[in-house]
């Protein structure tokens, strides 16, 4: 398809759509919807709502586009054997990873609070990254499905910002991807984070990355002749 040039934070990057992928972090009913581990933590879960539009916008875009979109979700196998005990133990949570909560057992895979929300559904062969840690490159296979497929560029987005979309970004990038954060189709529990976790990654002439939006990536694919702009 060739070059598209998105206008970003601290300057506009080019990329290639056979080359590049987009990393749909852990947009999962665990962290958006009420009953979950978000809830469980007391956040107010409706403030992660805000990404989804955004992503369904980009989940669209890249379909279109032919490129490799990948899915991840945080959570344990059900004997909790991959959690930390560090992990388990921490704060004083309502209910426990682990724990039965009204979408089955907290942050265990298979569960029905572990699924991806209905509206950013993963489409039939997109991949999905089951992922004990924040880091979607911890303990998991997404380095080999990316250079196998000779990725060099990620849009990473999902929630939260500064949690596993963060720890993602700087996985990936001192692994040698050069990673766009399109502000809206992130959120956090805590807006404030938001906002500056997009300001550390941008800040220093990128020193984790870019950070750009639905808006300015749509206007860099229907710039192209083969025109994807997003309904
Ligand atoms: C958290 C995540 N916040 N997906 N996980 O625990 O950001």
């Amino acid at each position: 398809m060739g070059s598209v040039v998105i206008d970003a934070a601290p300057q506009a990057i080019a990329l290639d759509p056979a080359h590049s992928a987009v990393v749909m972090i852990d947009m999962q009913r665990d962290f958006l919807e009420p009953g979950g581990f978000g809830e469980t933590l007391g956040n107010d879960v409706s403030l992660l709502q805000a990404a989804v539009p955004a992503c369904k916008d980009l989940l669209k875009l890249a379909r279109a586009a032919g490129m490799l979109v990948i899915h991840t979700r945080e959570g344990h196998r059900p004997d909790l054997s991959d959690a930390p005990p560090a992990k388990l133990q921490r704060g004083a949570p309502s209910l426990r990873i682990g724990d039965r909560g009204p979408m089955g057992r907290i942050l265990v895979r298979g569960e029905p609070g572990h699924d991806i929300i209905a509206e950013l559904y993963p489409a039939p062969g997109e991949p999905v990254i089951d992922k004990p840690g924040k880091g979607a490159f911890h303990a998991t296979d997404l380095y080999s499905i990316l250079t196998n497929r000779r990725i060099d560029t990620l849009i990473v987005c999902g929630v939260t910002t500064e949690v596993c979309v963060h720890t993602t970004v700087r996985e990936g990038n001192d692994r040698g991807f050069r990673c766009i954060v399109p502000s809206d189709c992130c959120a956090s529990y805590f807006p404030e984070f938001h906002q500056v976790g997009l300001k550390m990654i941008s800040a220093q002439g990128g020193i984790f990355g870019w950070v750009s939006d639905m808006a300015r990536i749509s206007a860099a694919f229907a710039a192209l002749p083969e025109a994807l702009a997003v309904a």
